[in-house]
């Protein structure tokens, strides 16, 4: 075969070999059998030294000629598989950028929050401070220091939490133990003074119970407050009690009652009430809180003599008192954590 015609088909060769290489690695691969030490033209190009000089004049320009059109036919096929990596790169990444934007919604707060905040804000403004403390309790904080009896059915596992590992350690069930920490900390800081200074707190927070219904959650709010110095009475709970409630509801048509009742932490103790006298719920007794004048013996527990001092403590439920200001039916609306209920009080 003329030396031309075996040019030519090592060129048509290669760029058949180009035309298949399916990516840059193959087309590589391809390159070198051609242009690398031992490919195709290198081979041509060691003949040379065996031809005449004027064949090799003209052999060594074909020679040339046929690596710079295997040249440019990898230097196209490279540029091809690029736009190639390119397009699939873009179509896999695709952004529809007419699509409307997902936009950043504003939070808000629950509205038992709201509800604490308005009672904490209520009770501030009569002088009273926001006291808390922690969720997990000690047994004694929870039930020994608040007169509760060794068999007292609160303490039994079917009503309180206990935490498996840690024997004397519970999930509060109400938040007295707040207001015993409380007062052992005034009592113990004021113990130099002649007399020491009125307690006003309220103690705001979630509270633990082994119980589930429509008016049942196992974790559910309280607020309790509290109000110990000489003298201090059930007259004195009564105006505080039946001032929050007109100011919470924003209603003077409202009848607080004060029914008699037992705790172990109070004596006397009282069930608080609220009739409506006009509005939707008019007429209905609602059950809302409990209170009474504080125990001799819880007092004692606090590092406070009862001899000296009095105090009236009360308890309410925030969850109840959002549901009556909304008229919201199901407790368990405030804990599923669905927006579209939870959006409606922003
Ligand atoms: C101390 C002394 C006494 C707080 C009180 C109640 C009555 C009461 C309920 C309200 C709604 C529980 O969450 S609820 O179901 N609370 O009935 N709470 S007297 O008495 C105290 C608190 C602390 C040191």
């Amino acid at each position: 075969m003329p030396a031309t015609e075996a040019l030519d088909q090592i060129v048509s060769q290669a760029r058949d070999e180009f035309a298949r290489a399916a990516d840059p690695a193959q087309l590589e691969q391809a390159k070198a059998r051609y242009l690398g030490k031992s490919g195709s033209i290198t081979e041509q190009m060691k003949g040379l030294g065996k031809v005449s000089p004027d064949e090799r004049r003209l052999l060594g320009a074909a020679i040339n000629a046929a690596k710079d059109q295997i040249e440019a036919a990898l230097a196209a096929r490279r540029e091809a598989l690029q736009n190639a990596a390119l397009e699939a790169q873009l179509a896999a990444e695709a952004l529809d950028v007419t699509l409307p934007g997902r936009g950043r919604k504003r939070g808000g707060l629950h509205p038992v929050s709201l509800t604490l905040e308005r009672i904490e804000q209520l009770f501030r403004s009569i002088g009273f401070e926001v006291a808390d403390g922690p969720e997990i309790e000690t047994d004694w904080h929870n039930f020994t220091a608040l007169n509760t009896p060794e068999n007292h059915p609160a303490r039994s596992m079917h009503d309180t939490f206990y935490l498996e590992d840690a024997p004397g350690l519970l999930l509060r069930t109400h938040t007295s133990p707040v207001q015993i920490r409380y007062m052992q900390q005034h009592a113990a800081r004021y113990a130099h003074l002649e007399r020491m200074p009125e307690i006003r707190i309220i103690a705001p927070g979630r509270v633990y119970r082994v119980d589930s219904d429509a008016t049942h959650s196992p974790m559910f709010h309280q607020v309790e407050g509290l109000m110990v110095g000489e003298r201090v009475s059930f007259a004195d709970l009564k105006g505080v009690v039946a001032d929050f409630l007109r100011r919470y509801f924003e209603s003077d048509e409202l009848k607080p009652r004060f029914r008699p009742s037992f705790f172990p932490f109070t004596e006397p103790s009282a069930e608080i009430d609220l009739a409506f006298t006009s509005g939707p719920l008019e007429g209905r007794w609602l059950e809302i809180g409990g209170c009474g004048v504080v125990h001799p013996n819880v007092l004692r527990h606090g590092g406070i003599d009862p001899e000296r001092y009095t105090g009236f403590a009360f308890g309410m439920g925030p969850d109840r008192l959002t549901m009556l200001r909304y008229g919201i039916a199901d407790l368990r609306l405030f804990f599923d954590g669905d927006l579209r209920f939870l959006a409606q009080f922003q």
